[in-house]
C-alpha cells in the first residue's frame, strides 16, 4: 500500500526552455487535503505541451509536461469526496471549482482556479508535489501527466465510466472536448452550413468531426502539411487548402470559394496570422469565428477596426465551453455508446519510455494524436 507515502517513479522533465525532455526518477508526495494522486495509464501529446516545452507559454521550469491524461486514483487527501482509490479518471486542464464567477455563471467554464493563464506550476496551496535530485519540480496546467504518478486538485479530476478503455480515452481529457466541443457545443454548427478549419492536427481534426456530426455541408480544411489532407477528407473535409500553394491570401480564396464567406471559422494553430485569416473568412454579417488555438505568450492580434461593426462574432473557446467535471464524463459515455467515434483521432500509441520517438513523429507532422502508454 502506497497511500500516505512518497512514491518514487519515472517522469519526463523539461529542465529548461527548449531542451529535450529527460526521463528521470522523481519523488511524488502524497496528496494533501482536497488533492488526488493518480496512477497514469495513458497520456496524449497535445500541441500545447510542445508549445510549453519550447518555452512559448511562460511556464516555470523545470516542470513535468502533459495535460491529456487518463489514470486510476491511487490515493486521496483529506476531504476528497468525488473520487476514491481505484476509480478511473481523466485530468482536467481547466478545473471546475463550482464556486468561482466562471463556474457559477451558466455559460462560463474558464474556472478561476485554472493554471494556464497565467501558470504558476504549483498546487492551489502554492507548493509542488514533485522533487527530482533534491530539486523542486513544477506542475503544468493542473495536470502533469508525463509521469507514472501525478497529484492534482480534486477540482481538476473527472471520474469516468468504469468500462472506459484507458489506452484511448486520455484524448477525451483535451483534444476531443477542445475540438469536437468547439463545433457542437460552442459554435453550435448548423445543418447545411459552411465551415473552415485552420490547422488539421489533433484539435483541428476533432473540430472537423464536430462540424460533420452537426451536418455541415461544406468543410474547408487549411494546413501547410498536405500529409494531413487524406485523413481530414476521411473525417469530412470537402476542400483542402495549402496556403503555401496559393497565389492569394487564404482568406481571399475562401471568400471566392464561398462567395459570401463561411458560417463558421475555427482556428486550431495558435498563430495571429491564421487567427486573422479565420476572421476574414467569415460572412461579414452572421459569420462566427472561434479561436481554439493557444497563442504564444505576449503575441498580439490586430484586426481592422471599422470591419467589426458588420456583425461577425469573434469568440475564444477553451475545452469546448464545457463545464469540465459536469460534461467531460458524458463524452466518455457517448464514446462507449458509439455516439462519437474518437478512434480516427488516434494515429500512434507508444510506451512511455519511447517519448522521444513520439515527439519526433509529432515534429515531423506524422501524428494526429500519439498516446503514450505507461
Ligand atoms: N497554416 C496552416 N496550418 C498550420 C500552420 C500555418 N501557418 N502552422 C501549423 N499548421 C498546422 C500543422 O501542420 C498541424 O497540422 C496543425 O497546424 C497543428 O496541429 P498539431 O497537431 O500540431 O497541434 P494540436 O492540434 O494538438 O494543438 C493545436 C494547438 C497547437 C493550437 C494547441 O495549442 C491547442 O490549441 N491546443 C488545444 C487547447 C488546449 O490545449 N486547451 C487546454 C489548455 S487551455
Ligand atoms: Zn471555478
Amino acid at each position: 500500500d502506497t497511500s500516505g507515502k512518497t512514491i518514487t517513479c519515472r517522469a519526463a522533465i523539461a529542465w529548461k526552455t527548449g531542451s529535450t525532455l529527460a526521463i528521470e526518477e522523481v519523488q511524488v508526495d502524497p496528496p494533501k487535503a482536497r488533492e488526488v494522486r493518480i496512477k497514469m495509464i495513458s497520456t496524449g501529446i497535445c500541441g500545447t505541451d510542445d508549445h510549453a516545452v519550447k518555452g512559448l507559454l511562460s511556464l516555470n521550469f523545470p516542470f513535468i509536461p502533459g495535460h491529456e491524461g487518463a489514470g486510476i486514483v491511487e490515493s486521496i487527501g483529506e476531504g476528497v469526496s468525488s473520487v476514491k482509490p481505484g476509480d478511473k479518471v481523466l485530468t482536467l486542464a481547466i478545473p471546475q471549482c463550482r464556486e468561482c464567477s466562471s463556474c457559477l455563471h451558466p455559460k462560463g467554464n474558464f474556472c478561476e482556479k485554472q493554471d494556464v493563464l497565467p501558470s504558476s506550476g504549483l498546487m492551489l496551496d502554492k507548493t509542488s508535489r514533485f522533487t527530482c535530485k533534491g530539486k523542486k519540480i513544477y506542475h503544468s496546467f493542473r495536470a502533469s501527466t508525463f509521469t507514472e504518478y501525478t497529484v492534482v486538485p480534486e477540482i481538476a479530476v473527472a471520474k469516468i465510466d468504469a468500462a472506459a478503455p484507458m489506452d484511448k480515452v486520455s484524448i477525451i481529457s483535451c483534444e476531443v472536448p477542445t475540438g469536437y466541443g468547439a463545433a457542437v457545443n460552442s459554435a453550435k454548427v448548423t445543418r447545411g452550413s459552411t465551415c473552415v478549419v485552420f490547422g488539421l492536427g489533433g484539435v483541428g481534426s476533432a473540430i472537423v468531426m464536430g462540424c460533420k456530426a452537426s451536418g455541415a455541408s461544406r468543410i474547408i480544411g487549411v494546413d501547410i502539411n498536405e500529409e494531413k489532407f487524406p485523413r481530414a477528407r476521411a473525417l469530412g473535409v470537402t476542400d483542402c487548402l495549402n496556403p503555401h500553394n496559393l497565389k492569394k491570401p487564404v482568406q481571399q480564396v475562401v471568400m471566392e470559394m464561398t462567395r459570401v464567406g463561411v458560417d463558421f471559422a475555427f482556428e486550431a494553430i495558435g498563430l495571429s496570422d491564421t487567427m486573422i485569416a479565420a476572421w476574414d473568412s467569415c460572412h461579414r454579417s452572421y459569420g462566427i469565428c472561434l479561436m481554439v488555438g493557444v497563442a504564444s505568450s505576449n503575441s498580439q492580434l490586430s484586426l481592422n477596426a471599422p470591419d467589426i461593426i458588420s456583425g461577425r462574432t469573434l469568440k475564444g473557446v477553451c475545452l469546448g465551453d464545457y463545464k469540465t467535471r459536469d460534461c467531460i464524463p458524458q463524452l466518455v459515455t457517448d464514446y462507449l455508446q458509439n455516439k462519437i467515434n474518437i478512434d480516427p483521432l488516434i494515429t500512434h500509441q507508444l510506451p512511455f519510455d519511447q517519448l522521444h520517438k513520439a515527439f519526433e513523429l509529432y515534429h515531423a507532422g506524422k501524428t494526429i494524436r500519439c498516446i503514450l502508454l505507461f
